[in-house]
């Protein structure tokens, strides 16, 4: 066995939900082509995949709408390992990094991994801002596990976000996932 650290020594399996994004081309071609594209990495297997949502812009207004997504992964990567498989797949999905919060063709974003907390320069668990932003907590909602310890909050939340009306936040498309072929159906 190699001695690098490509996958964590005891190898064991891990849940952990990725964040999707995109405001720029092909929006739900792109999300659906991230997907299939992470369920292709050997390291990782997609479980479970979020409905497709519409969602005003925030941070940096001026952009496009984006529509997002949370799946949830099980993988046997470590969490840095997950984080640089998944930009390197934004690059191959044609991401290019000008502006700060600016539009993008696909942003992939590691939110939780496990139950693990971590602060490092490179990745912080759980993701630090997830918790205020509806764009991402109502696609969470649609697939996190009854057990996970944020369910509830999450639930809460997204379900506060959506009753106020004002987060612009509208279903886009209702995605069935099955795993078994790697392909969706509506
Ligand atoms: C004050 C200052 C309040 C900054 C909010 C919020 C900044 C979110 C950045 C903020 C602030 C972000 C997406 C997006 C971005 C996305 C939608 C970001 C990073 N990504 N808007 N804006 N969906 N709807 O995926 O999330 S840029
Ligand atoms: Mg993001
Ligand atoms: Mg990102």
């Amino acid at each position: 066995m190699s001695l690098d650290m490509d996958y964590p020594a005891e190898q064991t399996i891990q849940e952990a939900y990725i964040a999707l994004g995109s405001n720029i081309g092909d929006r739900a071609g792109l999300l659906q082509q991230a997907i299939e594209m992470i369920h292709a990495h050997e390291g990782i297997q997609v479980l479970k995949v979020s409905h497709m949502y519409e969602t005003d812009p925030v941070g940096y207004v001026d952009q496009p709408a984006f529509l997002n997504m949370v799946i949830s992964v099980s993988t046997c990567l470590s969490p840095i390992l997950l984080l640089r498989s998944l930009l390197k797949l934004e690059l191959q999905l044609g991401r290019i990094r000008k502006q700060r919060w600016g539009p993008r063709t696909i942003d992939l974003d590691l939110l939780l991994y496990d139950n693990v907390i971590m602060d490092q320069e490179e990745l912080m668990l759980p993701h630090p801002r997830m918790m205020d932003r509806p764009f991402v907590l109502v696609p969470l909602h649609d697939v996190i596990a009854d057990s996970h310890l944020l369910q509830e909050q999450v639930a809460s939340l997204s379900q506060a976000a959506l009753q106020s009306g004002k987060e612009g936040i509208t279903l886009w498309k209702t995605i069935n996932w099955h795993s078994e072929s790697g392909h969706f159906a509506s």
